[in-house]
């Protein structure tokens, strides 16, 4: 005789998989892990940018394993090796300079671990060693640059000073480019004096003055790759018995809030934007490369360009 009729083996079977399913959470989606080597903190278009990129991992259930590279190509490399290491689901990172990734990103790739560029190029025999690169056109920003100045600057001569970014960083070799371009063929627009300021205040400074010592009231015009530089060179600027924004038109990149505080207080003319606010757009990108979504190679994020005159109304809706 049967003591233990079937209808009552799968009662007893249906209830411990309803009980199981009650203790044991639902195949838990595994939590993904981006490795994120950053270039630094040189400037405040950086501190925004790792804010943004930890405050949206922390937002879209990523976990951030992130490391400040000190602007030092090699240690970025060190980072990227620690991940390869790691066995990280992504790898992210903002190149300081544009050549020497090969080499890491083969191991990143003979690791089968997905590679993201933001914000900054490189220059690579391979393009399939990352999948994609968000960030702005930096040869676009220096162009504006330049229009505004042949919109805005009129003289026989214009006497023009470049503060460069870090050498050999996609921003500084193509703000460089594209400003260029525009004032080509404008016989009296000059650049007499171009020099990396590393894009931070205090070298930008310290560049600045070398550049008035040399040239002096000569100066009409300073074009700084970006916000911190031009900041550092205002106070040069002053310090050397001159206007910043009169004497010495201040064209500048970023528009970050001191370069809006600087514009509110007539000490520069204009910013171009370039915008750090990339962490959102980085997590659904690496979501979408884990889901193995196909992506463009190249993803352009949108920005304007803000002059003194409407710095003051535009500053509250700053988010950076
Ligand atoms: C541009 C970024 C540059 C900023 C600087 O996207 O790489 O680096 O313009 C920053 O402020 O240091």
């Amino acid at each position: 005789m049967n003591h233990f009729p079937r209808r009552h083996a799968l009662a007893a079977l249906a209830g411990a998989a309803l009980a199981l399913s009650l203790t044991t959470p639902a195949f838990a989606q595994k939590k993904l892990t981006l490795g994120f080597a950053q270039v630094g903190a040189e400037s405040e278009w950086r501190t925004a940018n790792t804010a943004s990129i930890k405050d949206a991992a922390a937002k879209a259930g990523i976990n951030l394993k992130f490391s400040d590279a000190q602007q030092k190509q090699e240690n970025q490399i060190k980072a990227i090796r620690s991940y390869i290491a790691q066995k990280v689901d992504v790898i992210a990172f903002a190149p300081v300079v544009t050549t020497g990734w090969d080499t890491v990103l083969k191991e990143a790739k003979a690791a089968k671990i997905p590679v993201v560029l933001t914000d900054r190029s490189i220059e690579t025999s391979d393009p399939s060693l990352y999948v994609t690169m968000i960030g702005s056109d930096f040869t676009e920003e220096g162009r504006k640059a330049a229009r505004w100045m042949l919109d805005n600057v009129k003289g026989d001569v214009v006497h023009i000073v470049e503060l460069q970014g870090t050498v050999g960083s996609a921003p500084a070799i193509e703000r460089k480019k594209g400003f260029e371009e525009v004032i080509a063929g404008k016989g009296s627009y000059k650049i007499i004096r171009s020099q990396t300021g590393d894009f931070t205040r205090a070298k930008g400074k310290e560049v600045m003055e070398a550049f008035l010592k040399a040239e002096g009231k000569k100066i009409n015009v300073l074009y700084a790759h970006n916000d911190d530089m031009a900041i550092g060179a205002i106070q040069a600027i002053e310090e050397a018995g001159m206007k910043p924004g009169k004497d010495v038109i201040v064209i500048s990149v970023d528009a970050v809030k001191g370069a809006f505080e600087a514009m509110m207080a007539g000490k520069m003319n204009v910013s171009v934007e370039c915008n750090p606010l990339l962490g959102p757009q980085l997590m659904d990108i690496v979501k979408d490369v884990v889901a193995g979504k196909p992506l463009p190679k190249r993803i352009n994020t949108k920005e304007g360009i803000f002059t003194a005159d409407i710095a003051a109304k535009e500053f509250p809706n700053r988010k950076y």
